[in-house]
């Protein structure tokens, strides 16, 4: 088996098992396109499994979420339907390693969409803006890693959910943003805060999947990237994120 082929495995499996595994530093660091290569590989081990591409995410399209993380670059990872959690369902802490939630804006595609666009031919393609949370949940030790770590790693994809559809005619721009752990209000925020306006994060993610000879599908859902910093989960919490102008949306942990 190849070098990136192991990667790969190796990341499906801590994902599948809820285990961390160290990064690959140094010498053995990936570089982008190697590391792309091996989330493509991780993932064609999904849809082996029987689980379908959803979507795209985008990540490290805010300020707040780079300094989270210790690394500046927009990045991309792929959305598959098990991924997917209820409006209002449950997931279990520990199918996770330490999973966090971060409050986001979805974009269901209407049209197909490809390449270098502009913020108004990108909104053009959409068929629905939904507010979302994102669930990440690393596999690396300790939620550290670099840039060629994270693409490998899908972006620490682990799930998201979706609230009510509504029409991409709606203003998205400087809306504010908050996500509430039990009733309190933990991070607090902008969309402004993604690229300037969440649309700026479907440009992205049109550009970046051309270069991968990808674009994006009718139906497919894109995460826009958080617009704050990610809330660690543990059992026993009730997570809602509400995004003025698009309502809210809620999940629990057990
Ligand atoms: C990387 C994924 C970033 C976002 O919304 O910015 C991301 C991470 O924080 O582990 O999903
Ligand atoms: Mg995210």
């Amino acid at each position: 088996m190849s070098k990136l082929n192991i990667a790969a495995e190796a990341l499906d499996h801590a994902a599948q098992t809820a285990t961390d595994i160290p990064q690959w530093s140094g010498a053995d660091a990936f570089s982008v396109d190697e590391a792309y290569a091996v989330q493509a590989l991780s993932i064609e081990r999904r849809l082996a499994r029987g689980e379908r591409l959803a979507g795209y995410k985008m990540g490290l399209t805010s300020r707040a979420k780079m300094a989270q993380v210790g690394v500046d670059t927009v990045i991309w990872g792929r959305l598959t339907d098990a991924m997917r959690v209820a409006e209002g369902g449950e997931i279990a802490r520990d199918r996770y390693i330490h999973p966090r939630a971060e409050p986001e804006i979805a974009f269901v595609m209407g049209r197909r969409l490809e390449g270098r666009v502009s913020p108004a031919e990108a909104m053009a393609a959409v068929d629905s803006v939904c507010v979302a949370i994102e669930i990440i949940d690393s596999r690396y030790k300790n939620f550290q890693f670099a840039l060629g770590d994270v693409i490998a790693d899908n972006t620490s994809a682990a799930g998201f959910v979706l609230g009510d559809r509504h029409s991409p005619t709606l203003d998205i721009g400087n809306r504010g943003m908050l996500l509430e752990v039990d009733g309190t209000v933990r991070e607090i925020g902008s969309s402004a805060a993604i690229l300037g306006h969440p649309a700026r994060a479907l440009v992205e993610a049109s550009a970046l999947l051309a270069t991968s000879g990808l674009a994006l599908q009718p139906g497919d859902i894109v995460l826009a990237g958080a617009a704050t910093a990610a809330v660690p989960l543990s059992p026993g919490m009730s997570v809602r994120t509400v995004v003025e102008g698009l309502g809210a949306v809620h999940f629990r942990t057990v």
